[in-house]
């Protein structure tokens, strides 16, 4: 087999972990001797043994590790964090080769792995291709901008309304899909609702139907301060963002901001390590993320189901959907449409 088939399988491996790697990146690692494959790894969870040393783990006589190639999709790390440096581990195990997917961009590690290697006399080669950002958008653009990966999700009729009228919550969607979206939420570190859906729906926002050790933090985006008083001041989990600095003294979880936009929001997001939210709606606050073209992805679930004419649209608009960015995936799900909505960074 050629390098790019290892890589692939590698590629492969690492998103069989899913949602569960969390805030870590979801990294796959092929260890190959001689043209054949001594094992395949990749990070399970967040906080468990990196993919290198899940490989490694496979294999039961060590020393056929002596002069063989491993591929990692990211640079192996060389830091200590929840877990060793894997660089520094892979120094003892005699390897001839480390074809590395991409360079880590978490700045504890950014090429401190490919030197230490390269120092022990470790031939290192860096694949042409950013292999792990297309398998971790978040993470990379988290370290690479200092800001949160933001997806916007939206749930409107065959019509483009999200609800019957304002003030009234209506469910649009099946079970099999809320599941879909459940898997969306397990991905992130923040769900981001405006008031109006915070009083009208009063969701929960956590993750159910998913087995997650990682429930995301729920951020209310409540400018005037209508939620004083509600329960959602003592809820655990939650950030309530405001501009009435009155209220913001009432609350620990309540912050105030001068001006809340959504780049004063990202920012105060970003500030706290978090790397992909998901903005839920309702339409005021997802068209103000448009216009402010904060989003990096839209995900539509477009079901058939009318609603009527007058009832609310999604992002505040009935013909908007076109202008948003390029449609990347088209998934149907229970008869609904789950459309993946790329915005193209100008
Ligand atoms: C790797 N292989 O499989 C992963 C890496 O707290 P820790 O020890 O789990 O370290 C997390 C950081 O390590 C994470 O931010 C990323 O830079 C790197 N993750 N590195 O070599 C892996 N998951
Ligand atoms: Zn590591």
């Amino acid at each position: 087999m050629q390098d790019y088939e290892y890589m692939q399988l590698a590629v492969d491996a690492a998103q069989q972990a899913q949602w569960r790697p969390w805030k870590n990146p979801r990294v796959g690692a092929v260890i190959v001797k001689d043209d054949h494959i001594l094992a395949v790894g990749y990070h399970h969870q967040y906080g468990d043994v990196h993919a290198e040393i899940d490989a490694y783990q496979q294999v039961a006589d060590k020393q056929q590790l002596v002069g063989a190639t491993i591929y990692v999709t990211l640079e192996p790390c060389a830091h200590t964090g929840k877990q060793p440096s894997c660089a520094t581990q892979m120094l003892a195990w005699g390897l001839q080769r480390v074809v590395v997917g991409q360079i880590d961009p978490n700045p504890l590690v950014t090429k401190h792995g490919v030197e230490r290697l390269r120092a022990a006399g470790v031939q290192v080669d860096i694949w042409p291709i950013p292999v792990s950002e297309a398998i971790n958008p978040a993470f990379h653009y988290f370290f690479t901008h200092q800001l949160p990966y933001v997806t916007l999700k939206v749930a409107q009729s065959l019509n483009g309304k999200i609800t019957a009228a304002s003030n009234e919550a209506t469910k649009i969607t099946s079970a099999v899909v809320d599941e879909d979206s459940h898997t969306l939420r397990a991905y992130q570190q923040a769900i981001i609702i405006g008031s109006t859906t915070a009083l009208v729906d009063q969701p929960s926002l956590a993750v159910r139907h998913v087995h997650t050790q990682h429930q995301p933090l729920r951020v209310i985006i409540d400018r005037r301060g209508r939620l004083v008083n509600s329960a959602a001041v003592t809820q655990d989990n939650t950030l309530i963002i405001t501009e009435n600095a009155d209220f913001a003294t009432q609350a620990e979880q309540v912050s105030y901001l001068k001006v809340v936009t959504p780049q004063t929001i990202l920012h105060l997001l970003g500030q706290r390590g978090i790397q992909a939210v998901l903005v839920e709606g309702g339409s005021e606050l997802h068209a103000a993320f448009v216009q402010a073209h904060a989003y990096q992805e839209i995900i539509v679930y477009q079901t058939t189901g009318l609603l009527p004419n007058t009832g609310v649209s999604s992002f505040g608009t009935a013909d908007s959907m076109t202008d948003l960015g390029k449609i990347k995936n088209v998934k149907v799900i229970d008869n609904t449409l789950k459309v993946t909505i790329k915005r193209e960074e100008a």
